[in-house]
């Protein structure tokens, strides 16, 4: 079977190679009225390039959005709650769950065993609002400042074996705890 694959893929290959030199070999031909005409196809569609990479350009600056991570000052930052964040094959183990919605909360995300993805979701929409690899060994510091009280789903972003999906916590904000 490998070397069936290897075999047509130099077929395929050389097919690439002897289309690339016909089209090399014609380019330096004169071409006359139909050359003239392709080099206005080409200007015009060296024209559209430009516009769509610069739209492109454009569009995605004015749609991204910040990231949700704090930055460098943010991160340093001493946080007012300190949630230690475990991932088990497969389950989270938070030492606390309910916190005020604005103050600063710093999880220290690690593993028990394997590579975990600590991903916190919003209770609208189900959009990640921050996230950090959980990973044996180590310990990552994630701050978050929950705005708006409500449910927040944590799962797994990273796949970690057969009950992956089921590694679920809630992370409850709430102005009365
Ligand atoms: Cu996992």
């Amino acid at each position: 079977m490998q070397g069936l694959a290897w075999s047509l893929s130099l077929v395929l290959m050389a097919g690439v190679a002897l289309i690339f030199l016909r089209v090399v070999a014609g380019a330096s031909q004169p071409g006359g009225d139909a050359g003239t005409i392709a080099a206005a196809g080409y200007r015009w569609r060296d024209r559209l390039f430009w516009v769509v990479i610069v739209a492109g350009v454009a569009i995605s600056f004015a749609t991204l959005r910040k990231w949700p991570i704090p930055g460098h000052a943010a991160a340093a930052a001493t946080p007012d709650v300190i949630v230690r964040a475990v991932g088990h094959q497969w389950r989270w183990e938070l030492d606390r769950d309910t916190v005020r919605p604005g103050e600063l909360v710093e999880f220290e995300v690690t593993s028990a065993d394997v590579n975990h993805g600590f991903a916190i979701y919003r209770p609208e929409k189900s959009r990640i609002l921050a996230q950090a690899q959980a990973m044996p060994g180590y310990t990552n510091k994630l701050q978050v400042r929950f705005d708006e009280p409500g449910d927040y789903e944590v799962l797994c972003l990273e796949y970690c074996g057969l009950a992956h999906h089921a590694m679920r916590a809630v992370i409850k904000v709430r102005a009365d705890s």
